[in-house]
């Protein structure tokens, strides 16, 4: 098949996720057409994977605009794109804005009378276009409405899936289809050596948003220090860290914290822990969760959103209320100090990975899905002037 992909080239999951499937589809034979204002991080080149940048900057010189017209560019991006290569499906990463510019490509392409079959288009909704972006009174309507005239909709965990279907009304299911473990994580073994004495390695992945909590992270390793040597490693880049960084020091922690920022390939950072730790008031899936598992990494976590599909608690991981940084903390020391313990977590982790996230099966639900749109696309296609005008209205 030929598949346009279009998501944000951020190294946050939903970048992730998008970049390796595109990899994965393209290593079955499929042609993958990659749409994005950037290259994502994690797009490595390869045979069948086709790169294509969104610009839009062009307007900026004129002095009116102030920032590019993105997902108008988008728009127009992806439907030559769609022409060029005859693609049969577009997968869009995020209602807003990419199921929106793919449904306006379509709509592009319809109205210049070419004699391709319009293209259904599939979106994976990643969390925040749900909870965050569809939440806004200036968004909802369009995220609902790109979400309604999308041929199919999937979601990473079943809790997303429910609170979009609540939110959004709609009528159609969500398939709920898991984000799988990328290859380099699941071709380690994992370096860290469970049974050998807690070393308190500790590890935070996080784009640093306020959803991230990456105070209570903090909080919760100055309690872990008070019972264990424990060193912190505080992966990403976003608006908390400065903050994050200002309160290591302000609670004597900065000898003991390492932040690295923003890194391409998180799997050898991972696999040095001992636990890996999130705090997040929300959450779809926890890719970095489910990427440490993998590894044989524990995870200590809140209890939120699809946490609780991706780590079993008190078997892989520990699970904690939002907020809770005594408990986070205190889960943290009981990992740390009972090496057996984690021991059994490790290979619970590796082994419910491997079954439960596998790529190869998650990635043959992708095809499958993309292969039931082929029949529908050309009766949606047609539907979309109609939803369009409505909205307008
Ligand atoms: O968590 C973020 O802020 C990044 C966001 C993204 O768009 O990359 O991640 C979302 O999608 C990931 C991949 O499906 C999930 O693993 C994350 O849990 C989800 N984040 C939230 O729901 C907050």
């Amino acid at each position: 098949m030929r598949v346009g992909i279009c998501c944000f080239p951020s190294f946050g999951g939903s970048g992730v996720v998008a970049s390796e499937l595109a990899l994965a589809l393209a290593e079955g034979g499929d042609v993958v057409h990659v749409v994005s204002s950037d290259r994502p991080p994690r797009l490595s080149e390869r045979a069948n994977v086709h790169f294509h940048r969104v610009d839009g900057s062009e307007i900026e010189e004129y002095g009116l605009f102030d920032r590019p017209l993105q997902t108008l560019a988008l728009a127009n991006r992806l439907a030559q794109v769609a022409a060029a290569a005859g693609l049969d499906v577009v997968h869009a990463h995020y209602a807003a804005p990419h199921a929106v510019a793919a449904l306006l490509a379509r709509r592009l392409l319809a109205e210049g009378g070419g004699d391709q079959p319009p293209c259904p288009i599939v979106t994976t909704v990643h969390g925040t276009d749900v909870t965050l972006v569809g939440a806004r009174p200036s968004y909802r309507d369009i995220v609902g409405w790109a979400l309604r005239a999308s041929d199919r909709v999937t979601a990473p965990s079943e809790a997303l899936a429910r609170e979009a279907a609540e939110r959004f009304s709609l009528d159609e299911p969500v398939d709920v289809i898991p984000n799988f473990v990328p290859p380099a994580a699941a071709g380690r073994r994992g370096s860290s050596a469970p049974d050998a004495p807690a070393s308190g390695r500790i590890v935070h992945v996080s784009n640093f948003r306020p959803v991230k909590r990456a105070a209570d992270v903090v909080a919760a390793f100055a309690l872990v220090r008070r019972e264990v040597p424990a060193r912190l490693c505080m992966v990403g880049d976003g608006p908390e860290r400065a903050g994050a960084e200002r309160q290591c020091r302000e609670l004597g922690l900065a000898d003991h914290v390492t932040f690295l920022g923003n890194q391409t390939h998180v799997e050898p950072i991972l696999e040095q822990g001992d636990l890996f730790l999130s705090a997040s008031e929300s959450e779809s899936f926890g890719l970095a969760s489910l990427e440490a598992l993998a590894l044989g990494v524990p995870v200590v976590a809140t209890r939120t959103g699809g946490v609780p599909e991706v780590v079993c608690d008190n078997r892989n991981g520990l699970l904690c209320p939002v907020g809770d940084v005594e408990a986070l903390a205190a889960s943290c020391v009981a990992l740390l100090s009972d090496p057996s313990r984690r021991q059994a977590f490790a290979a619970h982790g590796r082994k419910w990975t491997r079954s439960r996230f596998d790529r190869a099966r998650i990635v043959a639900r992708y095809r499958e899905l993309y292969r039931a749109t082929l029949t529908i696309g050309r009766a949606a296609a047609s539907e979309d002037a109609s939803l369009l005008e409505k909205v307008e209205a």
